[in-house]
């Protein structure tokens, strides 16, 4: 559907109007479950043209409903608190929408972000022993963490599927995020190794899962929710890779937390991201770049480059600068 072109007082007249509405969920306001009711709602997929909605009132029995969004509605994700009203007893339409604490989106190859989920507490990177994690991808996905201000927690799942051929490789490239500090639980979604302290990680927060396709991320909502919720895919035995089984992102109410599945991301562009954002989700080269003899020191051949001479001293892992060369090569803003 196309947008309508909005003058300035139309567009006044909706915020003031949405605002009354938003101000009408803080305080709780939702009422008879007569036509044209107001309730208090979360996101729960988009479907494109249309969200299944949960009613968050207390006083209503819980329930999916499954909504549109007026036109004027910027496009809503999983995640998203929204005030809507009943149109029949099956449907609703969506007429505002709270201010976002924070959206996790996933650029794309043009530079355009593809809106995943909001108002999430972490973002847990899948891993897996097959198919294989690579570190370029890790990379970005630390950058656009950094950036949404939340703490990264990484997951290797499979573990039953570790050998002495495959081990000694994945555990050096687990080592180096080890090393820097990020938090990692080792994991199997099939036996249901270290599940127990991953959901202590997640409790009583909501949590988007995102990570290649096939790597577990559904059997983990699975496992972390006792009981086959999400569709879970096979590998294909010539790539070993995923064959995109989970389509729409969903939100799961889980035992002790909230969990968003998302489908398999193996590209993740950051070309929208300033030179400055990128190296603040490097953060050992961050901290030593505060160091260079020159404040617009470019980290390659200037004299006095702190993180130059930490590789010369072996004090960096050597790939991590080589992927964030290869990330600024595609960054378009200065
Ligand atoms: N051996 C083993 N296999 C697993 C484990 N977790 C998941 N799998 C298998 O890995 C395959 C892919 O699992 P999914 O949960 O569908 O993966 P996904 O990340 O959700 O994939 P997409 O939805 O395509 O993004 C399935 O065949 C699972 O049975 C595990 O811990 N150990
Ligand atoms: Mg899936
Ligand atoms: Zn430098």
């Amino acid at each position: 559907m196309r947008k309508r072109k909005l003058s300035k007082q139309q567009i006044s007249r909706i915020s003031e109007k949405q605002q009354r509405e938003i101000e009408a969920f803080t305080d709780g306001i939702s009422s008879n479950a007569s036509i044209n009711s107001k309730y208090n709602g979360r996101i729960i997929s988009n479907f494109g043209k249309q969200l299944d909605v949960e009613i968050l009132d207390k006083k209503q029995p819980p329930q999916i409903v499954r909504c549109h969004q007026r036109a004027n509605l910027p496009d809503l994700v999983t995640g998203d608190l929204v005030v809507w009203e009943k149109e029949s007893d099956e449907t609703g339409i969506i007429v505002a929408v709270c201010e976002r604490q924070n959206l996790f989106a996933k650029p794309d190859t043009t530079g355009n972000r593809k809106p995943i989920a909001a108002n999430i507490d972490i973002v847990l990177i899948v891993l897996s022993v097959t198919p294989q994690p690579f570190m370029n991808l890790i990379d970005r996905y630390l950058v656009a963490i950094d950036n949404l201000g939340l703490e990264p927690l990484l997951v290797f799942n499979k573990i039953d599927l570790l050998n002495d051929q495959n081990s000694s490789e994945l555990d050096s490239m687990l080592s180096v995020y080890e090393t820097l500090g990020y938090a990692i639980k080792k994991v199997s979604a099939l036996t249901g190794e270290g599940i127990r302290e991953l959901e202590e990680t997640l409790l009583a927060k909501t949590t988007v899962l995102v990570g290649q396709s096939g790597v577990g991320k559904s059997s983990l909502v699975n496992r972390l929710g006792l009981a086959q919720i999400a569709e879970v895919g096979e590998l294909s035995s010539k790539k070993f890779k995923g064959t995109h089984k989970t389509t729409t992102t969903r939100l799961f109410h889980l035992r002790s937390c909230d969990v968003i599945d998302s489908p398999g991301m193996s590209e993740f562009h950051l070309r929208h991201f300033t030179k400055a954002e990128l190296l603040s989700g490097f953060k050992e080269l961050k901290a030593l770049a505060r160091n260079c003899k020159f404040r617009d020191c470019a980290h390659q051949t200037e004299p006095g480059c702190a993180i130059q001479e930490a590789l010369t001293a072996g004090k960096i892992f050597p790939q991590r600068l080589e992927n964030y060369f290869k990330i600024l090569h595609t960054v378009e803003t200065p």
